[in-house]
């Protein structure tokens, strides 16, 4: 077995530390692994290095990787819902638009903003099909024409332990479930990002692809579940997961999947991108939780991306109140 025991993490930059890609990593390299281990691999440069963002001035001087349609300029700015108020300042925008996890395009996540342009988020159809009594073919700005659209300010939070602060448009999950009308048979969800390995470099790696993830029904009909079009008051920047991408901010990150083309619903839990590559890492549940330690890394405290603040970890990420029952 390769050694995946790694330095604790305040001995490590958190760059060099991201168990997602060492672990892509280590499948394409593991005889390397087994000769060198992963601080060896560290040092001859092979895991992702460690940069800071540029500056919002010359972060500004780049394409923004996003476009207003005439739907737009009807949906943004939406009604900012007052009930999701922060505990802690938001992050800035330029500091969450470089700084994102996509193994689509890139295993470090510095670099994604810049390897999007290929990308195109339009024209875009999402399927809707399996156990539902309306089937459906959506057209993205059809769908956003009629949804109840509103601006939330969540946290959201790695498994990998940063966190940011962000405002989110979009609407609830739950107003799309209402729309296609589920059997009674019906007892998860299950969500398909893009396939496309000719603008996707990732694609061309080892995984499961498409990227897919999964809820419960109880879960996606939860308030909290929020199907997003937008950040910070305008369409989502392609490395933010264009057009359309899932905010379950109760559950670690990965669970949001981002430019979703499919969703079934289904009768049986289906197999979902990070819980298949490394099931007693990442688990299908994924609620945030301070007293179930990440198998190499503890989860008490989060980083918040820009400022470097600590936060303790909060039980559902602090989303109790409306998340809690779901697990009582
Ligand atoms: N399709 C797809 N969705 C994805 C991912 C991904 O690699 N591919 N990464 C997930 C993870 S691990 C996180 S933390 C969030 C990051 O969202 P952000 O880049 O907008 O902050 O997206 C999630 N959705
Ligand atoms: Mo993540």
């Amino acid at each position: 077995m390769p050694n995946l025991i790694l330095p604790p993490p305040w001995r490590t930059p958190e760059c060099q530390i991201t168990p997602e890609s060492l672990y892509l990593q280590a499948i394409s390299r593991r005889s390397c692994l087994k000769l060198v281990g992963l601080g060896g691999l560290a040092a001859m440069g092979w895991l992702p290095a460690c940069s800071q963002p540029v500056s919002e001035a010359e972060f500004s001087k780049n394409p923004k990787n996003y476009e207003l349609s005439d739907v737009d300029r009807q949906v943004y700015p939406a009604d900012h819902n007052a009930t999701f108020v922060l505990d802690r300042p938001m992050t800035d925008e330029h500091i969450a638009a470089q700084y994102n996890n996509f193994y689509e395009f890139s295993e470090a996540k510095d670099d994604v903003w810049q390897r999007v342009g290929g990308f195109q988020p339009r024209p875009w159809t999402i399927a809707v099909s399996g156990l539902v009594k309306r089937p459906q073919q959506l057209d993205i700005d059809d769908l956003f024409t009629i949804m109840p659209m509103e601006e939330r300010v969540y946290r959201h939070r790695c498994v990998e332990a940063w966190a940011m602060a962000v405002p989110w448009t979009g609407f609830p999950l739950k107003a799309l479930v209402e729309k296609v009308d589920p059997l009674s048979t019906a007892r998860f969800i299950r969500f398909t990002s893009f396939h496309s390995p000719q603008v996707a470099m990732g694609q061309r790696g080892y995984g499961p692809w498409p990227y897919t993830e999964g809820l419960t029904m109880a879960e996606a009909t939860n308030e909290l579940a929020l199907l997003v079009t937008g950040i910070y008051g305008h369409p989502l920047p392609k490395q933010h997961g264009a057009p359309l991408r899932l905010v379950t901010p109760w559950k670690y990150g990965y669970k949001s999947i981002k430019s979703i083309v499919a969703m079934e619903f289904l009768a049986e839990r289906p197999a979902t991108f990070w819980n298949t590559l490394i099931p007693h890492e990442y688990d299908f549940v994924a609620n945030v939780n301070p007293r179930i330690p990440h198998p190499r890394w503890s989860q008490d405290t989060e980083r918040m991306i820009g400022s470097d603040q600590r936060f303790p970890t909060q039980y559902l990420n602090g989303y109790q109140e409306w998340a809690g029952l779901l697990y009582a």
